[in-house]
């Protein structure tokens, strides 16, 4: 834990704060061909008190966590879908007042917000460097550049389309180490009007819900305020408007803006305002936080072990990226949970990284319930007790582990 670098946002010296041990990569569910070969490294984070950005002290490449196989779509919770339906009345109802107004979306997924614009018959561009889920936006008629984004192809968008009125990112930002690269190329992109909106899992959640979760190799920051401020700042532009939003376990929606161009809402001071009485910046808040994932773990680690000794069925319910910082960090035993279900046919049948428990689908689960449902899907909570409600009212038990350790 001696290793000392700078901070990627403001350059500032950064040493890590906590380390999470060996750890395979979030999404990489694998066959049990491939357990022998299995990408692991050192998962360990930093905190600038500079800046205030949480972020890995180092990440894997790029194209080990983004490629054709990639398993994550926005699209498989209906939450999820039904959130970016109204972001899009958000944000097409502010800042799409021209004519033949022209949106582009980085890290564009499976299409699922892109297609809320499609529908209003507006011009618009995907960026999606994961072939998988790039494919599927494709197949819904949504133009996707397999690329990553920089100034380079910034350029090269607006040769060939113009510049853009909405550059959006949601879920993607916290995924991308050179940001100034990318808010270089969103300076370029954008018309002198134009707004980049954009949301990400907010520090400020996770520091008080302990979701350490949160922390896995495809998110490399957790922001603040503070630090996309500064982010922005440094290119001529700036943030002028947030809003906290439910969705991921608790996230912020930034706008940015040429400078000068757009009335600064008064709740982005206020936002400053409260990380400061909230001392986001303040390094104790992280030894604090350090504290409660060490307990957390022991209460997690206290009750799968106690069940599995009283030969009680526990089943994990969603096979999250976050799933695989909890297994790995808490040293969970492949016997403790015979299996974890999940809807998606690409992780169905493969073993989770690390750990390996198998990844079995849904219908298992609805079919054969077990004593005990670990809830990783703790983000969709409202969407998973209502779809399970039948499991609840016949005396099924939820485990959860976010904000605190309980069996409900
Ligand atoms: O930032 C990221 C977020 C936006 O999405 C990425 N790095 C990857 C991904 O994170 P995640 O995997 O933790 O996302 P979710 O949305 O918490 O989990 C999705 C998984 O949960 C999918 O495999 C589907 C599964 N699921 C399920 O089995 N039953 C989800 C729901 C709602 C369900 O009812």
């Amino acid at each position: 834990m001696n290793i000392s670098g700078s901070c990627r946002i403001c350059n500032a010296d950064i040493k890590p704060f906590m380390s999470f041990g060996s750890m395979p990569l979030a999404n990489a569910f694998l066959k049990e061909t491939e357990f022998s070969n299995e990408y692991f490294f050192d998962l360990s984070v930093c905190f600038c008190e500079s800046c205030f950005a949480l972020q890995l002290t180092k990440q894997p490449p790029r194209e080990l966590m983004f490629h054709e196989q990639y398993p994550f779509f926005t699209g498989s919770s209906k939450l999820m879908t039904k959130h970016f339906s109204e972001f899009s009345n958000e944000v097409s109802s502010r800042y799409l007042k021209t004519q033949d107004p022209f949106v582009v979306e980085l890290g564009s997924n499976d299409g699922t917000l892109l297609l809320n614009f499609k529908e209003r018959g507006m011009r618009l561009l995907g960026i999606e460097p994961s072939e998988s889920v790039a494919d599927v936006a494709r197949q819904k008629g949504i133009q996707t550049l397999g690329k990553f984004f920089d100034e380079d192809l910034a350029q090269q968008i607006v040769a060939e389309h113009g510049q853009a009125d909405l550059f959006l990112a949601a879920n993607v930002m916290c995924h991308i180490p050179d940001l100034h690269a990318v808010v270089k190329g969103a300076k370029l992109l954008l018309k002198k009007s134009g707004v980049m909106v954009f949301e990400d899992p907010y520090l400020g959640d996770m520091l008080q819900k302990t979701s350490y979760d949160q922390i896995y190799d495809e998110h490399v920051y957790l922001f603040s305020l503070h630090s996309i401020k500064f982010l922005f700042e440094t290119h001529g532009m700036e943030i002028v408007d947030v809003e906290a939003q439910s969705t991921h376990g608790g996230s912020m929606r930034y706008t940015a803006a040429h400078r000068g161009q757009h009335a600064v809402r008064d709740r982005v001071t206020d936002l400053l305002n409260k990380e400061r009485q909230n001392a986001v910046g303040d390094p104790k808040t992280y030894i604090t936080f350090k504290e409660k994932c060490e307990c957390s773990k022991k209460k997690l680690t206290e009750i799968l072990e106690s069940l599995h000794k009283q030969g009680k069925r526990v089943v994990g319910y969603a096979a999250t990226s976050k799933s695989t910082t909890v297994l790995n960090y808490c040293k969970v035993q492949p016997e403790w949970i015979e299996y974890i279900s999940d809807t998606t046919p690409m992780k169905q049948g493969k073993f989770s990284p690390g750990v390996h428990i198998p990844i079995r689908p849904y219908e298992e689960f609805k079919n054969n319930p077990p004593d005990y449902a670990l809830l990783f899907g703790w983000n969709h909570r409202e969407e998973i007790m209502q779809k399970e409600k039948v499991f609840t009212e016949n005396g099924g038990k939820w485990i959860l582990y976010v904000p605190e350790v309980e069996v409900l």
